[in-house]
């Protein structure tokens, strides 16, 4: 293995490997390494007798099988991981001492875990919740990791109510019931009375809870850290990740069908996209506030439940990730990573955030027992690419050979070593805050202000996301059972927008609200999604087709291929499809395999030689994207079908009879993501 991260090879694939074991063509043996002879027919006293005891074989595979599970996370259960690479575009040298941000030719190994927070671990992944947003970068200093989410702000202002707001957000317990939702009683129970969730409840009821991929979801570090260079200076900072195809969503009815018809639906996409070369990528923002300006802001920067408005502390981009191999196994890489907030470099530090201190000691703490032990940091994907030395021994399931007679510090037998590194040889030294206070069980008065930055992301929303925002309110509270939940969530959410509180009041037969609502006027443009990047790459296209397809689709096709386009085609039956220009094309779905949710677009082709029923289950595919906004393609005969069921003249809907035209407006509408301006009218 190279010394040091550098821009050629990657540290941490090189050390994996040698921890890969590959079995296929070897012969089956024991753990023991004995070959065994049999491997489908127990040891039995006679053909028709029990089972024999002495039959080390069976008891050894049976055993190792009944202990195959470990417990799942207590929360973040359901997540999908893969490898990736950091690169710098310039120097934070001023800003931090950290090693792999200093050199722009360096690249830094890094995984990245994504995941839901609430489900188990076998639940569906479009739900509506927030996304895990987990990376380790492999750093030549040791293992940083930037354990974030896709929102940018939290529930709670203090860890120590953690464990309630988990549990009510979890399946409640007399009947574990419902499997990774929030739309239940004690969710919003605790949402009401823990009003600091107000802004966090916002962002998880709009469309940042149900993201079209993981590869388009911006990712955040929440709390406010500290950076801090080679003179002692530190910077406030926030952690961004923004990701380059930009933030999209879906809508919420078609999430909900996906979790029936793909529950793998995102990590399929990102296991897809990574496996054809399509590596999902993430630019590095850091917003930056200086020590002395800590008190310039109208919200208190420690307070996990603010954001900093990027039009007022604007996000520096700073580098790329790039995500670009698969893990080999999900077991061994994906469920045994273990992240921690507290694994920090020299050159990054805490702040005082009330509730990043508290997860510095949980994540250690819980592995304990997830991973049986403590001695999970020797597990090959948690293991950092430098070498680690300390006095730390035994344990259950001890990796490391120490060798000698020392174990201790401070010794003289092993001439006091390993010893500590000052801060010139790379030893991390704490940044030297001073603080000083009575011991006390109380929250400062700025932290007090719960409503006016939810009411700034209201302000923020364009109107479809407003409309999305209260159908998810409706939705929500729809399915509370309790009345005084019902109302108790009304008049805490009239401090945030009356029109909201009052939209979702009205759809669950509440009282309205009689308040002033909330004075607050400032938006911050960059929270709307309708201002993010838009861009047609990775987009998924089906294609409607018959038995005989026109040459002409080909152009089609081949152009949507070139402007990075996704087409897969969809029949009433599979195999292979010759074009009147002589083109193969190879049906991937039929009308029972794939649904219309699975894609972003769908272009009808379709055939005048087909069943009645063929053209229903086409148009049933086609009317379902339309009700989700999507663009719609349709040329030849699906021209003919998209004007009969009168969709054609909507926003987003393209047809026409020059297939470089329509393709060209087609990408441009598949481009747009999605077509609010269209009226559902079915
Ligand atoms: Fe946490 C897992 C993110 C607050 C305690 N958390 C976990 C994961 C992510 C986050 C992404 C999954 C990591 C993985 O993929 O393995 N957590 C957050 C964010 C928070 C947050 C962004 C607020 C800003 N968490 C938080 C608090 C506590 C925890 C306040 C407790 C004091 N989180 C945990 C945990 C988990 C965890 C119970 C479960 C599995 C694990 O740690 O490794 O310790």
């Amino acid at each position: 293995m190279a010394e040091k991260n550098n821009a050629d090879g990657n540290r941490k694939d090189e050390q994996l490997e040698q921890f890969r074991a590959e079995d296929a063509g070897k012969k089956l043996t024991t753990n023991q390494g004995l070959k065994v002879s049999e491997d489908e027919f127990s040891l039995k006293a006679g053909e028709r007798g029990p089972t024999l005891m002495e039959d080390f074989h069976f008891r050894e595979k049976m055993t190792h099988f009944d202990h195959e599970r470990i417990p799942e996370r207590i929360v973040h259960a359901r997540g999908f991981a893969a490898h990736g690479e950091f690169e710098l575009y310039e120097s934070l040298k001023d800003f931090t001492k950290a090693d792999f941000l200093q050199d722009t030719s360096k690249k830094t190994p890094t995984f990245v875990r994504f995941s839901t927070v609430a489900g188990s671990r076998g639940s569906a992944e479009t739900v509506r919740d927030a996304r895990g947003f987990a990376t380790k970068f492999y750093t030549d200093e040791g293992n940083y990791d930037l354990v974030g989410n896709n929102i940018p702000v939290f529930f709670i202002q203090d860890a120590i109510k953690f464990p309630d707001l988990v549990h009510a957000l979890k399946p409640e317990p007399h009947n574990e019931m419902p499997q990774a939702a929030s739309a239940h009683d004690t969710f919003w129970d605790f949402v009401a009375n823990n009003q600091e969730s107000a802004h966090m409840v916002m962002w998880a009821m709009s469309d940042r809870a149900i993201p079209r991929s993981f590869r388009m979801m911006e990712g955040f570090g929440v709390h406010t850290f500290r950076l801090v260079n080679d003179e002692g200076k530190a910077h406030f900072v926030k952690f961004h990740w923004k990701p380059v195809l930009g933030t999209h969503s879906l809508v919420w009815d078609e999430a909900q069908k996906i979790s029936g018809k793909d529950p793998d639906f995102h990590r399929r996409d990102l296991w897809e996209s990574i496996d054809k070369g399509d590596y999902p990528e993430y630019e590095l923002g850091l917003q930056l506030i200086a020590e002395e300006d800590e008190f310039k802001f109208d919200f208190d920067i420690l307070d996990p439940t603010k954001l900093w408005p990027e039009e007022d502390v604007p996000v520096k981009i700073v580098g790329k990730m790039t995500l670009n191999r698969n893990v080999d196994n999900v077991f061994a890489e994906t469920e045994q990573v273990a992240f921690h907030p507290g694994h920090v470099v020299p050159g990054i530090d805490f702040s005082n955030d009330p509730l990043l201190q508290g997860r510095l000691f949980s994540y250690t703490d819980t592995q304990l027992s997830r991973l049986g032990g403590p001695n999970f940091h020797e597990l090959p994907i948690n293991r950092p690419v430098c070498p680690f030395h300390n006095n730390q021994r035994d344990g259950i399931s001890r990796q490391t050979i120490n060798k000698g007679q020392v174990s201790y510090h401070k010794n003289s037998l092993a001439a006091n070593t390993p010893a500590p590194a000052s801060e010139e040889e790379g030893g991390y030294v704490h940044y030297q805050e001073k603080v000083e206070g009575r011991k006390v069980r109380s929250r400062s008065e700025s932290f007090k202000d719960h409503f006016s930055q939810a009411t700034l992301f209201w302000n923020s929303m364009s109107e479809p996301e407003k409309q999305h925002l209260k159908d998810a309110f409706s939705f929500e509270l729809g399915k509370v059972k309790n009345k005084s939940v019902q109302q108790q969530v009304v008049d805490m959410f009239e401090n945030v927008s009356l029109e909201l509180a009052a939209a979702f009041a009205e759809a669950i037969d509440a009282t309205p609200p009689k308040g002033l609502g909330s004075n607050v006027e400032k938006s911050s443009p960059a929270l709307s999604q309708l201002n993010t990047v838009k861009k047609p790459n990775t987009r998924k296209v089906g294609v409607i087709v018959g038995q005989n397809v026109d040459g002409e689709a080909t152009v089609v096709l081949n152009t949507l291929k070139e402007e990075g386009i996704k087409t897969e085609l969809i029949s009433d039956k599979l195999g292979k499809r010759e074009t009147s220009d002589g083109t193969e094309h190879e049906v991937m779905h039929t009308f029972l395999t794939a649904s219309s949710v699975l894609f972003d677009a769908i272009y009808l082709v379709g055939d005048r030689d087909v069943s009645s029923k063929f053209k229903q289950d086409a148009l049933y595919f086609v009317k379902e994207a339309f009700s989700h906004y999507k663009p719609i393609g349709g040329t030849h005969e699906g021209l003919t079908w998209l004007k009969e069921a009168e969709l054609l003249d909507n926003p987003g809907v393209v047809s026409g009879d020059n297939m470089k035209q329509f393709a060209k407006d087609f990408t441009e509408a598949i481009s747009a993501h999605r077509h609010w301006d269209r009226q559902v009218n079915l």
